[in-house]
Order: C-alpha cells, then structure tokens, then sequence
C-alpha cells in the first residue's frame, strides 16, 4: 500500500476518483502518442492497485479508441495511429502484459489456444491483450501472429492438438476471413475437434452464430470466461 500512497500524492484531490484521473491521463497520453508518459502512468495504475484489465480497457484501448474516431472523421492521419499504437505498445509490453502474466496462479495447463489475427490484417494490439489474459488464467496460448493464412489455423491446431482456435480481425474487410477459417475446418473433416471462438472490433455475437463459431467475445476478460465455458471448465 506504501506505492498506493506515493501516487496518491501525485494526483491533487479534485473529487474525481483517483483511478479515473489515472485511467484518463493514459487514455489522453495515448492519444498524445507520448510512449514515456503511458509508461510511467501505467505503473501508477498498477501501483495505485487498479487492474491491469482494467487499465487496458479503460485507459489504453480508451485512448486508441478516440484516436480511430478522429481517423474515421479525417481530423487524424495514418501516422497519428501509428503513433497512438506505438505508445499503447510501449505501455503494455513494459508494463500490463507482465503485470498479467505474473499475476498466474495456476501452474498445470487448462488447454492449449492457438491464436492469430486472420491473412490480410495486421492490428494485434487486443490479440496480444487476450493473449496475456488467457495465459494469466492458466491457458496455453500459441500465437501465431498476425496476417495469418487460414490453412495456417488449421494446421497448427491439428499439429498441436489444440483445443481451442481464436481468430482475430479488425478490419471490416478481413472480417469475412473468420468464416473461411471455420470453413477450412469444415472442409478438413475436423470441425468438431476444435471450439472455434471470434472476436475483433467489428465482430458480433451474431456474427459468430452466422458463420458457425463456437462462440464470440467482446473483450480479453469474456475472452477467458468463453474458454473455459466451451471447454466446460466452471
Ligand atoms: Co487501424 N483501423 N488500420 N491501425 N486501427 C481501425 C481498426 C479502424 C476502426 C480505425 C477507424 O477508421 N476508425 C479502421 C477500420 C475500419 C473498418 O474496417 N471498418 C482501421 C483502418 C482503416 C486501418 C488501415 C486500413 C488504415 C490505412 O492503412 N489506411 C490499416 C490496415 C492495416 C492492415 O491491417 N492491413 C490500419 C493500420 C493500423 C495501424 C498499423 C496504424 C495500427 C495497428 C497497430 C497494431 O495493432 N500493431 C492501427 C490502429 C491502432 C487502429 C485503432 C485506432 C485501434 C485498434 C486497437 O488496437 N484497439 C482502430 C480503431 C478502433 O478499434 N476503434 C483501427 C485496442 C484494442 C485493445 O482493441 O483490437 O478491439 P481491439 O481488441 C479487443 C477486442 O476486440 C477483443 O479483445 C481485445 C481486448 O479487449 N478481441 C478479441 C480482439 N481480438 C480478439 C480475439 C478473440 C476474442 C476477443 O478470440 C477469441
């Protein structure tokens, strides 16, 4: 608590909570594309005891989130996004992704999870946060990157035998990917052997029944509550 008290020294008091303020500045320094100031605040987060989890969906992917909107309406350009992700990546590899990893408690494995973002597409910065969770939580994860070919999901999976196969796509036109993931499996007479789980922004729980995943989730914590539901782990 002694590191809770040091950060609270360094944030006035204004009435706003102290882990807003916090989660604000790394959303707003994101968006500054200030990789120094994202680290340094998200070490107060942790310090302060506000969950990596947390800082990454209420600070990082905040910041990145209002970045994309000001792309969308064409007041930012391809390099403020460049700029934005390098700052989210500094912040998460130095500091929330290890936070997360160091935070697993279960040594045996709950099962293997090969994971990629599908051919065509490049974003990995939530990949990499489910990832980190799904480890955190006891899984084996095997990423296979991004622009992964769909014969790649297949193959990997069959080699590795493992359980679960999640496809990430943030683009609306790499979305399509995910169904011709699933049906590749199909195709390999191997469908019922994997649980096939999607997500990415544009991707939705309809979505998912459409084109025959097992399942879809909105962010990193679902993620892992997803796993372990279509593995039937409680
Ligand atoms: Co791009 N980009 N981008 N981009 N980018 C978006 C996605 C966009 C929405 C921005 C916008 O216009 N508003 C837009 C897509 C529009 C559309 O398709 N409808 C867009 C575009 C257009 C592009 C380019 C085409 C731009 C260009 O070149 N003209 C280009 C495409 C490159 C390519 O892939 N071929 C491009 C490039 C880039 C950068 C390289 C600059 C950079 C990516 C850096 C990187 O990832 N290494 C980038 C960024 C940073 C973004 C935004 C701003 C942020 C994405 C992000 O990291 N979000 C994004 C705007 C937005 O998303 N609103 C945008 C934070 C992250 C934590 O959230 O990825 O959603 P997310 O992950 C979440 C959940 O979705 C879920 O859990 C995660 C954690 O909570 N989840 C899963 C994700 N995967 C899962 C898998 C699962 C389960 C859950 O499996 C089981």
């Amino acid at each position: 608590m002694r590191n809770r008290e040091m950060v609270i020294d360094l944030f006035p008091l204004s009435g706003v909570s102290l882990s807003k303020q916090i989660l604000d500045e790394i959303a707003s320094s994101v968006e500054e594309m200030d990789p120094e100031k994202v680290v340094v605040l998200a070490k107060h987060a942790i310090d302060a005891g506000i969950g990596p989890a947390d800082a990454v969906e209420a600070g990082i992917a905040k910041g990145l989130k209002k970045v994309g909107e000001r792309f969308e309406r064409g007041d930012a350009f391809l390099t403020d996004l460049v700029g934005a992700a390098a700052a989210a990546k500094e912040a998460l590899d130095k500091v929330l992704r290890p936070a997360m990893e160091k935070s697993r408690t279960i040594q045996r494995s709950l099962g293997k999870v090969v994971l990629g973002t599908v051919a065509g597409d490049i974003h990995d910065i939530g990949k990499n946060i489910v990832a980190a969770m799904l480890f955190a939580s006891g899984f084996e994860v095997i990423d296979l990157g991004t622009d992964v070919q769909v014969g790649a999901f297949v193959a990997r999976s069959t080699e590795l035998r493992a359980g679960i196969v999640g496809a990430s796509a943030l683009l609306s036109t790499t979305l399509p990917v995910q169904r011709d993931v699933i049906d590749e499996f199909v195709k390999s007479k191997i469908r019922d052997q994997h649980k096939l789980l999607v997500g990415g922004a544009p991707a939705t729980e309809k979505w998912a029944k459409d084109i025959g995943a097992d399942g879809y989730a909105p962010n990193a914590v679902d993620a892992v509550k997803l796993a372990k539901k279509v593995l039937g782990i409680a």
